[in-house]
């Protein structure tokens, strides 16, 4: 980083401490990762400095012969490691590959049905603070009471009573595996399009690890930086029949040019993603998250629905008698990095929550595994029962820094 150092200091400082600080600390935020050097590399590449708007073979600026190839390239990539009819790789992120379906599909006002926030859906998913949930009707199902799996009964009733035009699966905060036939059946049941966001589980569909949404859904969203481990930016998987309606809806629908530079960082995450091993790392990640969970509960956690199928888990803290918020900052000071979160039939809000939210993607491809899990859960479980005990976080930081340098 020669060149920005020299420039601009103060910004090399700033990714200089935030390297460290990613170095030293344990990254537990579910939603996070750690690109390989390759993925960077395309991302700082000349790329950024082409206009490319429209797609491959039908731009509005000249000098698009190299950029046609590589969206190409990252077009194809995609389309075999999912299984897909369809692919546009140019949405920014996963907010806008979402705003583009709802926006090539359903008319302003239109209803849609999605999961609620609380109970682990996504702001995108029709909060009253966001676009979606100001320009479309939302209606939401969550998650039963008692299994805290999604409430399918709920999500039929919803279907039969409101007659959405769309019906979206995906969650942002789900630590099971998700019945796509079902939500297809339901949809089919009303004639509604489906929509899966499988943001947080691309990686897992791209190594077999989770169903598929592709043969089930007539649009799959994502983004590409979770556990998928790419570079930081969404895409959205349709059938063949809607392709048209998807692309004028991402471009001049909500987007102008698209980031090349990111786009071909995006076809390098694809090619990373179709590797054996890749396929290793998916199956660690959820090796590793089940022997957290376990171990958590071992310590007396309450986890959501009692554990997990994927790379995340939700810990209820209502019996530690300390909130979501506090137990964030508590493992922040120890180097523990979470995200506070709020859980299905939450009191509190979203600012304070009851909950916490952990997820094993960006350890895991730190190189650490079952063994490393046990320590992580008792670092946390020592954490939160001495809360107010500052020396005793000191000394739990230390250990965490002990176990990251090895890593
Ligand atoms: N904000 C992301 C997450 O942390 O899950 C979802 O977009």
């Amino acid at each position: 980083m020669s060149y920005v150092e020299k420039v601009d200091p103060e910004i090399f400082n700033l990714i200089k401490e935030e390297e460290k600080r990613q170095q030293k600390n344990v990254e537990l935020i579910a939603s996070e990762n750690f690109v390989s050097k390759a993925v960077l590399e395309a991302a700082g590449s000349v790329l950024t400095n082409k206009y490319a708007e429209g797609y491959p073979g039908r731009r509005y600026y000249g000098g698009c012969q190299v950029v046609d190839k590589v969206e190409n390239l990252a077009i194809e990539r995609a389309r075999k490691i999912f299984d897909a009819e369809y692919v546009n790789v140019q949405p920014h992120s996963g907010s806008q590959a979402n705003q583009a379906v709802y926006f090539a599909m359903v008319p302003p006002g239109g209803t849609i049905l999605a999961m609620d926030l609380t109970h682990g859906g996504h702001l995108t998913h029709g909060s009253s603070v966001n676009l979606s949930g100001k320009y479309f009707n939302f209606i939401h199902y969550g998650v039963n009471r008692e299994t805290e799996t999604i409430d399918f009964d709920q999500v039929a009733e919803l279907a039969e009573k409101y007659k959405p035009e769309l019906i979206v699966a995906g969650a942002s905060a789900y630590p099971r595996i998700i019945d796509f036939e079902k939500f297809r059946q339901i949809a089919d049941d009303i004639g509604a399009y489906f929509m899966v966001d499988m943001a947080h589980i691309a990686g897992l569909v791209a190594a077999g690890f989770h169903p598929n949404p592709v043969p089930f859904a007539d649009f799959v969203t994502t983004t590409t930086h979770k556990t998928l481990r790419g570079i930081r930016g969404g895409m959205i998987i349709c059938k063949e029949e809607y392709g048209k309606a998807i692309d004028k809806a991402i471009f001049p629908g909500v987007q102008g040019g698209p980031l090349m530079h990111i786009i071909a960082a995006k076809a390098v995450t694809f090619k990373e993603a179709h590797s054996p091993e890749f396929k290793e790392y998916q199956k660690q990640v959820i090796n590793n998250a089940r022997v957290l969970a376990d171990e958590l509960k071992n310590y007396g956690f309450r986890l959501v629905s009692g554990g997990t199928d994927n790379h995340l888990m939700l810990l209820d803290l209502t019996n530690k008698g300390i909130t979501g918020k506090d137990a964030e900052s508590a493992l922040d000071k120890v180097g523990i990095t979470v995200n506070k979160n709020t859980i299905p039939f939450e009191t509190k809000s979203p600012f304070v929550t009851s909950g916490i939210r952990i997820g094993t993607p960006a350890v895991t491809t730190r190189g650490m595994k079952e063994e490393e899990m046990k320590l992580i859960a008792r670092y946390i479980t020592e954490t939160i029962d001495n809360i107010d005990n500052d020396d005793k976080l000191l000394e739990i930081r230390e250990e965490v820094y002990q176990l990251t340098s090895s890593f």
